[in-house]
């Protein structure tokens, strides 16, 4: 896959499915669901300050079918967050969406035991990204909500990012664990953390996907720079997923990407009872409707497995 207009395609074709969002006010968020019913993608509930949504949805044109669209009438960031949370959890809706509101405190009511949409698993984020120059797209994970995770935590990391990517087409992803040099450093935990993940996808208990690890970030993307190492793997300069060891790693290439490379972007948090779409509030409306064709592509793979 080479560019994210293809997962756009590839939703047309999935049946139609209902997105929760929370509070959608935001002139980027109604664009990108304007985007979304203009390509029949999905329905939606908008939860959040009605009167705000009006005001906002009228400034871009935005007609509020009831065929399409409902809205239910919340006011206050962590209420909306619970309704919007609360509609997913009991199946008035398929997908959540993450509107003008702060991540953390999406990501608390997704965390809450009664409402919550916890499964027992690690919920971790997964973006996607189109990078101009580049001849694929790239997975990076965790870049924003496991901040320092353990080995145990990494391993379901790995297997939240290789569902997504599974869910939209790759039938074997290559996983690259980042560390900053290629070699184990006994005082450097990414690389030992990469070592043993790397023997864990060996041995069957990662499984999906080819992982090695350490490498460093340029090992891992460019061929030229594995071979100029003389690191002989499947995944060295062929790799579709990068892992990174901290929130910190993650969120900076994140940013990098999009700042400095004019990187396309879409982005999940993967592992929960459903879908979630997470893009940063400073996104554009074109990464939130990417995110949204991600989440909606992918989902295949969660109605499978739950
Ligand atoms: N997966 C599953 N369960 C989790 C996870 C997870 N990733 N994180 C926490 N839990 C569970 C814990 O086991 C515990 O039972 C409960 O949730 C509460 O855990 P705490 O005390 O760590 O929860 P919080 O609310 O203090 O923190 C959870 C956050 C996700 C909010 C926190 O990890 C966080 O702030 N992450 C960074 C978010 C952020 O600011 N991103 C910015 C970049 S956009």
């Amino acid at each position: 896959m080479q560019t994210l207009e293809e997962i756009k395609q590839k939703v047309r074709t999935k049946r139609k499915q209902k997105v929760s969002v929370a509070n959608p006010a935001d002139q980027e968020v109604l664009l990108a669901i304007k985007y979304a019913l203009e390509q029949d993608f999905c329905t939606f509930l908008l939860v959040g300050d009605s009167e705000k949504i009006r005001s906002a949805a009228s400034d871009i044109a935005l007609e509020l079918d009831p065929r399409y669209i409902n809205i239910e009438d919340v006011k206050g960031e962590s209420e909306i967050a619970r309704v919007a949370v609360s509609a997913v959890h009991n199946r008035k809706a398929d997908i959540l969406m993450k509107g003008n509101i702060a991540t953390k405190s999406l990501l608390r009511a997704v965390l809450h035991k009664e409402h919550g949409l916890r499964s027992g698993q690690v919920l971790s984020h997964v973006a996607l990204f189109e990078i101009p120059g580049q001849d694929r797209l790239f997975f990076l994970t965790d870049a924003a909500m496991n901040i320092e995770p353990d080995l145990k935590v990494k391993a379901q990391i790995i297997q939240n990012a290789v569902k997504v990517a599974r869910g939209i087409g790759y039938q074997r992803p290559r996983v690259a664990i980042l560390a900053p040099v290629e070699v184990v450093n006994e005082e450097m935990q990414s690389t030992i953390d990469a070592a043993i993940l790397t023997q864990m996808q060996v041995r069957g208990q990662i499984t999906g996907c080819t992982v090695d690890g350490p490498l460093a970030f340029d090992n891992a993307v460019s061929s030229e720079a594995a071979n100029h190492k003389n690191i002989q793997s499947e995944v060295a300069g062929r790799a579709d997923i990068l892992m990174v060891p901290s929130i910190e790693v993650g969120n900076t290439l994140y940013k990098s990407f999009v700042y400095f490379a004019e990187a396309k972007v879409a982005a999940v948090v993967s592992g929960a009872k459903a879908p979630i779409v997470l893009t940063s509030r400073a996104d554009s409306a074109e990464s939130k409707l990417n995110s949204l064709a991600l989440a909606l592509l992918s989902s295949t793979t969660f109605e499978e497995e739950n």
